[in-house]
């Protein structure tokens, strides 16, 4: 009995020692109007760009855009006549880029999304695409853990239209250092609704579960012993 109950112990001990799996989900492109959309709604913070920033992250590039008549921004929709919110868009000074990419710092998330929400002028000249969408997901050593292929984005409106917005997102257990959305053919396209959170335990964390877990055996063996 006593040798059992110590097996149970030390299988329940290595269980919790290491982090889990380091497999990588991906979830979207889906359709995204407001924050209950998203699959971490109620376990992540958001960072709608609409007031001061939050924290735990570092945006790459890029800067905010709005309110205004060619913003699309999720918050304060307005159909056709621009965006009463505010969102985040591919350029800063009047240079463009073809990604948007935003670092996380202290504990990292292990979940992290973020709302394409419109595509300005393209390569070709078009106004509001469709256009090739992607979001690069990275892990906690900062390697490449994944990409999400978005598909082809924009409804060849640029007004503030939400019904074309798409969520792309990302669960890495052993958390996530950065995120990179891209629009290879646009330099000139925005996003909105940065989220992320359920931060990846410290190893105290670990310890201390082990800790609680052993005990819970010991009790159990004491029990049978009795
Ligand atoms: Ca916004
Ligand atoms: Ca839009
Ligand atoms: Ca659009």
């Amino acid at each position: 009995m006593k040798t059992h109950a110590c097996g149970v112990a030390a299988a329940l001990a290595l269980a919790v020692a290491a982090p889990a799996s380091h497999a990588l989900t991906l979830y979207g492109p889906t359709p995204y109007t407001s924050f209950n959309d998203s699959p971490f709604f109620g376990m992540v913070a958001l960072e709608n760009f609409e007031g001061a920033p939050i924290l735990g992250y570092t945006a790459l590039n890029g800067s905010p855009l709005g309110p205004g008549a060619l913003t699309d921004s999720v918050d304060g929709a307005n159909p056709g006549a621009g965006s009463i919110g505010t969102s985040w868009y591919s350029g800063l000074n009047g240079v463009g880029s073809n990604s948007i990419g935003f670092s996380f710092t202290g504990p990292l998330p292990t979940k992290v999304g973020l709302v394409w929400t419109d595509v300005g002028f393209t390569d070709s000249g078009s106004i509001g695409g469709p256009s090739q969408v992607f979001l690069d997901v990275y892990d906690a050593g900062g390697a490449l853990a994944g990409t999400l292929d978005m598909g082809l984005l924009g409804d060849a409106l640029a007004s503030g239209e939400t019904a074309e917005d798409r969520f792309g997102g990302a669960f890495l257990a052993g958390g996530i250092s950065k995120i990179v959305m891209r629009m290879p053919q646009s330099d000139d396209w925005e996003v909105d609704h940065l989220q992320f959170g359920a931060p990846v335990p410290e190893p105290s964390t670990y310890a201390l579960m082990g800790v609680g877990l052993l005990g819970v055996a010991s009790a159990v063996a004491r029990k049978r012993r009795r």
